[in-house]
């Protein structure tokens, strides 16, 4: 089916009641394509349930979610350390008190909790918390994360891996027997940002390391990541930079990227994922909550990109002033996805803006959104959310090439949302 107007004459004969369901009508079948798509969810902090306690869900992991964290204690005089002293439920029903109760749950991470909640069929409101609760403890896991994936409309979760999380190394050794829709991200933080502390672990696992990263422990260490390449069969490398980052300096994050990752991916053909602009322990009494942002000098992805073409990277920055440079960097490097509105800029407003302009710089060459659930129940918000910006986003954009005589079809449109969905990060992956 066409939309729109099939050339300018055309539209200039139209009334505006008939532009108006022109558009009333396209703007209904964008929707019902980007609600229908399943997504490819790319990053995320949720487990297979194999991992057991790693995964966590229900209202009480929801409300001490960090961002609600931080949030409560702006309105709230109680000690960090008091906080910290309660146990979970206590946390919970003193972030429902503060954020829900004493005032009204406008900020994004609140209204998400509501979202997931009304998504799940459940009654909200002042003295609900008790039958919530009661609620989750009855729910089997296993169905309730095929409920959860099914509200967001996901094809797979991809977590994120951790060989320096023991608890989660110990479930990697012992070979589990893995749930398909979830898909694996090698976290390498510790490796590239804290040399000293992952050397000892890579030497304690049998990996002929030293502090003095010689050429030989650069190999030992291509061999830690192709054992984990083996063991967890990754989409990716991940790792997530400070504002300061940059490439090439002279410290051991550039060493270990120029004679170990790098050449890893170079010849495994996996993508290295760059989040870049995360501030640690600003404020480190709000412990997971406590991260902060600043603006980076994207001159390092450059230089990474432009001295390593035959490799390929993924990117997404958590400063707003750097979304521009960021797809101006894309323009200029095939070997450059750009994904997702990470952390701070995961809110409405931002995600619109930065959405319009990734459409307006780079087409369909990016990949719209990754939740970053920490919490399984997220998904349901975190998704909801972003398809309602992106089916408004579409609309526009559609209802502009439409503007221009193109023949648009409900094919291109669904080609296009498949993209930004997740096909277009498998493409580049392949
Ligand atoms: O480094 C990351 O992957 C971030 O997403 C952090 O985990 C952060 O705490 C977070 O969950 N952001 O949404
Ligand atoms: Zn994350």
């Amino acid at each position: 089916m066409f939309y729109g107007f099939h050339s300018v004459a055309h539209l200039m004969s139209m009334t505006s009641e008939q532009i108006s369901s022109s558009r009333a009508q396209l703007h209904g079948k964008v929707q019902q394509i980007v609600q229908s798509t399943p997504a490819l969810d790319m990053h995320t902090h949720l487990y297979d349930p194999v991992f057991g306690d790693l995964l966590l869900y229900g209202i009480d992991e929801q409300l001490i979610y960090h961002y609600l964290v931080a949030e409560a204690f702006r309105s709230t005089d109680m000690p960090y350390e008091k906080f910290w002293q309660l146990d979970k439920q206590e946390q919970a029903d003193h972030v429902w008190k503060t954020l829900f109760m004493d005032r009204s749950p406008l900020s994004e991470a609140c209204r998400g909790v509501l979202t997931s909640l009304n998504k799940l069929g459940l009654e909200t409101g002042a003295n609900q918390l008790p039958a919530i609760r009661q609620w989750f403890r009855e729910q089997p896991l296993e169905s309730f994360v095929s409920q959860c994936m099914d509200l967001a409309n996901l094809r797979a979760i991809c977590m994120t891996n951790s060989p320096f999380d023991p608890q989660e190394k110990n479930v990697w050794d012992q070979n589990p027997t893995r749930d398909e829709r979830f898909l694996t991200g090698l976290r390498l933080d510790p490796l590239l940002l804290d040399w000293n502390d992952a050397g000892k672990h890579l030497k304690s696992w049998g990996y002929e390391v030293d502090e003095n990263l010689s050429d030989s422990s650069c190999q030992e260490i291509i061999r830690f990541l192709n054992d984990w390449k083996q063991k967890i069969n990754p989409l990716y490398l991940m790792v997530s930079l400070p504002p300061t980052f940059s490439y090439p300096a002279n410290d051991t994050t550039t060493k270990i990227l120029k004679e170990a990752v790098i050449p890893f991916c170079r010849d495994s053909g996996l993508p290295l994922a760059l989040m870049i602009g995360v501030k640690r322990a600003v404020n480190p009494s709000l412990q997971l909550a406590g991260d902060g942002l600043g603006r980076a000098d994207l001159v390092a992805l450059e230089s990474l990109c432009a001295e390593n073409q035959d490799v390929k990277f993924l990117c997404t920055v958590l400063s707003r002033e750097n979304q521009q440079e960021l797809c101006v960097i894309g323009r200029k490097f095939r070997n450059l996805h750009i994904f997702g509105c990470w952390w701070f800029t995961n809110i409405p407003s931002i995600i619109e803006e930065m959405t319009r302009l990734r459409l307006e710089l780079l087409g369909t060459s990016f990949t719209a959104q990754h939740s970053d659930a920490r919490v399984l129940d997220q998904v349901i918000y975190k998704w909801n959310h972003s398809r309602q910006i992106m089916i408004d986003l579409l609309t526009d954009k559609y209802t502009h090439l439409s503007q221009t005589g193109w023949p648009l079809t409900d094919q291109a449109i669904q080609r296009d949302v498949n993209n930004l969905l997740g096909a277009g990060f498998e493409e580049f992956c392949r």
